[in-house]
């Protein structure tokens, strides 16, 4: 065979196979997710359950993007999903703000969108459900458990390290925080910086707090999640105060390395926060494919632990009491 029949049989059989890949299966449903990054345990615990239920379900075939936390990097993901025409797109948003121009996209391609985790700040009609928890019921739960047991002190001050700036959980925890401490006016909180929710940002930001007059002479740190605890944790130790005894440590999300951390009484309280949405999701995205109808909001069920156990830091529609963390607890937990 000539040379040029040679390359256009070449080219022939490269288009017959790019067809055969893009070409759909109908019996398959075709899922973009776009994940906010792999910034914390939590978000590393929310991948593996994304992935676990995607090997579970051989008809879904998905289309995973890291954002590495950065909202433009969301918004061309979500972009690719539409021109490849998947049959569901699904995100957590980074931050709260900025998508509405990307979700009329979607609407207009008719690509229904389910949002997991962290909410968006935009038309509800944009998308078809959020499966997610409810941040302020955690920063209320976090502020109750604090004056449940609030040293006897006629001020207790309070350094809050909060999450990503202009996401829904550091805007709703600071928020649900707030609002249960301002009926205990001797708690107040004297600093609020963002650590980003990293464990490395949490320690730089301690270690900056710790140097100004604030951090020289507070009672509480209350941080948006368990990694930047963690980092403040070894912060705190290095300027020679005794973290969980001298400065009370609670914190948010109930990974494997806070419930060690409060086991062994460096810290004391953490407000759990589920990750492990992956099946519940998957769930509501097939639904969304038959074009079935899903609730527009599929909460979180979520405890509260700490080294006491059975404090009242629920509501009345939802009480919850504290679980006291044993070894065994630690032991079973997924994440
Ligand atoms: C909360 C989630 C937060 C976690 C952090 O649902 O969005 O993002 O609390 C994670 O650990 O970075």
């Amino acid at each position: 065979m000539n040379k040029f029949a040679t390359v256009i049989m070449a080219a022939a059989a490269a288009t017959l196979l790019v067809t055969a890949c893009s070409k759909k299966d109908p019996n398959k449903t075709y899922v973009g997710i776009s994940q906010v990054g792999a910034e914390s345990d939590w978000r590393r615990a929310s991948t593996k359950s994304i992935e676990d239920a995607v090997a579970q379900r051989p008809q879904i075939v998905m289309t995973f993007a890291d954002a590495m936390q950065k909202q433009e990097n969301q918004i061309k993901a979500i972009r690719s999903f539409i021109r490849k025409k998947v049959d569901v797109i699904s995100f957590s948003p980074v931050v709260s703000s900025g998508f509405e121009d990307i979700l009329k996209e979607a609407k207009k391609a008719n690509i229904p969108v389910v949002i997991f985790d962290r909410a968006v700040d935009t038309d509800p009609s944009l998308y078809v459900s959020l499966v997610g928890s409810d941040f302020t019921e955690e920063g209320r739960r976090a502020a109750r458990w604090l004056i449940a047991n609030k040293p006897a002190k006629d001020s207790i001050k309070v350094i809050e390290l909060s999450g990503t700036a202009g996401s829904a959980p550091a805007i709703e925890r600071q928020k649900g925080f707030a609002e249960i401490i301002e009926s205990t006016p001797e708690i107040k909180v004297v600093v609020s910086q963002s650590g980003n929710f990293t464990r490395v940002e949490g320690k730089k930001v301690m270690e900056n707090i710790l140097q100004t007059p604030e951090g020289k002479d507070f009672d509480v740190l209350f941080a948006h999640n368990d990694d930047m605890a963690l980092g403040a944790i070894e912060a705190i130790r290095d300027v020679g105060k005794v973290p969980g005894k001298d400065i009370i440590i609670i914190s948010v999300d109930g990974i494997k390395d806070m419930f060690q951390e409060i086991l062994k009484g460096n810290a004391n309280c953490t407000v759990e926060c589920n990750p492990l949405i992956g099946p519940t999701l998957f769930d509501v995205i097939e639904k969304v494919k038959k074009g079935e109808t899903v609730p527009p909001r599929i909460p979180s069920l979520e405890g509260v632990f700490d080294s006491i156990g059975g404090i009242e830091v629920g509501n009345e529609e939802t009480p919850v009491q504290t679980t006291k963390i044993t070894q065994e607890i630690i032991d079973g937990r997924a994440y």
